[in-house]
């Protein structure tokens, strides 16, 4: 059902797993619910239908509400706070994982190391434009949910459905926030899955509670100012915030509890591209989203340094090479929307 599956894969992937001794599983930089639930979910089936003892490793800490996920027994180390362990995780694995990211360079300073590990190499993905040729072994299409959903048809090719509770946890959660909840990149193989893992018992309702009914007084109101007295709507039909330090400090931000905000412009009927940009030491970070016809991923790649998805990608502006300092930032913006649209 999926093309990038196929049966020699599948046994070679397994083939793979069953001779690995120390097995390292990467997820992306700002890990997210798919980064999150794809790397768990691969580790607790490793661990609990192979036997194996893997590390999971992310370049740096996930936000507070995502935390539930690994909640699995999973030795999880966070490059950011443990750098040195990272790294031996890392040389000292023979075989690495890396998923929900098109290429090593999305796991930052995690990178370089992943690439000259003499490990074997496998990626597992949704982006466009993977980096094939980094790893020995390459399952990747655009056309699925998620990481959680690809990874979810490559661990029931091989194991059929009995996956342990936990994995199909991280599996739903990952699908569910990277689909925002069945709003977009839903494919008949997304609701397939879903039916499937509800019919194995998997407790949606305690997934859904997690995930959006468990935030901060703090978010709702930062979510309401952004809308009210930051968002700007441009002539070529494309909404901007700039969430600075500044209004970060004022509301007591912490990392990833705006997720979810840069869709909501999209909601208006005459915007067609919603761009967020989150201050953060030296650089912007940028989430693009845009209705079908326009793409997100060309304004990231052209003027972001990012990339992503058609209609879902992100990207950074650097201060001091992008722009003079911060207070330039929605100036950047704005001349980008501009000059895209005029291509
Ligand atoms: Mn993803």
């Amino acid at each position: 059902m999926v093309p990038c599956i196929t049966d020699s894969k599948l046994a070679q992937f397994k083939g793979m797993l069953d001779s690995a001794s120390k097995v390292a599983v990467l997820g992306h930089t700002h890990p997210d619910g798919d980064a999150i639930g794809s790397t768990t979910a691969l580790c607790v089936c490793l661990r609990d239908l192979l036997g194996k003892a893997p590390y999971v490793i992310y370049p740096d800490t996930p936000a507070d509400n995502l935390l539930f996920i690994p909640d699995a027994g999973i030795p999880c180390i966070f490059a950011d706070k443990s750098p040195a362990e990272a790294l031996s995780a890392i040389e000292g694995s023979d075989t690495v994982i890396l998923l929900d990211c098109r290429s090593f360079s999305r796991t930052e300073q995690l990178g370089d190391p992943c690439r000259k590990a003499s490990a074997r190499k496998i990626l597992i993905d949704h982006h466009l434009d993977p980096q094939e040729d980094e790893f020995d072994l390459v399952f990747s299409t655009p056309d699925i949910s998620s990481a959680s959903e690809l990874l979810y048809w490559i661990l029931t090719g091989i194991f059929g459905r009995n996956l342990p509770e936990k994995a199909r946890e991280a599996i739903l959660t990952g699908m569910t926030t990277d689909t925002n909840n069945f709003a977009n990149s839903v494919f008949p193989s997304t609701m397939k899955m879903a039916s499937e893992l509800i019919a194995d018992g998997t407790d949606r309702d305690k997934i859904l509670n997690l995930i959006y009914n468990c935030y901060r007084e703090n978010r709702i109101r930062l979510m309401g100012y952004m809308q009210c007295s930051e968002m700007k709507i441009l002539p070529e039909g494309v909404a901007y915030m700039v969430l600075t330090k500044e209004i970060q400090e004022k509301f007591g931000y912490r990392e990833g509890e705006t997720e979810g905000l840069v869709n909501v412009p999209l909601s208006i009927g005459t915007v067609r591209m919603s761009i967020l940009a989150t201050e953060k030491d030296g650089l912007f970070r940028v989430s693009v989203r845009s209705k079908k016809g326009t793409s997100a991923q060309n304004l990231a790649v052209q003027f972001f340094r990012g990339g992503g998805h058609e209609n879902a990608a992100g990207g950074k502006i650097l201060i001091g090479e992008d722009v003079p300092s911060p207070a330039d930032v929605p100036t950047y913006i704005e001349n980008s929307v501009k000059t895209f649209f005029a291509l």
